[in-house]
């Protein structure tokens, strides 16, 4: 009867979902020996990768320390922040969307 038929062409999206840089930040005063343990305890790096992403904070301020979706992000900052207060270091760890 004349009509005309439309047909709206759908994407298939396929969202995956954000992913969050957890970030360590220098300072003067948390001893080098326990950034590396918590790189180590925290985020399963070994004594070498934990030693030298220690020394890059350091030298350069701060370091991405791994890439997570928001829960496990949200759980690492909470763990180091945690155990830096614990022991009285002023050591910072934060997150960011990548
Ligand atoms: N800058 C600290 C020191 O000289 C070591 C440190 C490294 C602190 C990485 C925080 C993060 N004792």
């Amino acid at each position: 009867d004349g009509d005309t038929d439309v047909v709206l062409e759908t994407k298939p999206k396929t969202k995956r979902p954000p992913l969050y840089k957890v970030m360590l930040l220098n300072d003067d005063y948390t001893p080098m020996e326990f950034v590396v343990h918590i790189l180590e305890r925290f985020f399963g790096l070994n004594h070498s990768q934990a030693f030298e992403i220690m020394l890059t904070v350091h030298k350069k301020g701060l370091a991405v320390v791994g890439v997570f979706s928001f829960e496990v992000a949200e759980t690492k900052v909470t763990q180091v922040m945690d155990f830096a207060r614990r022991h009285q270091h002023p050591l910072q760890c934060t997150m960011e969307k990548e």
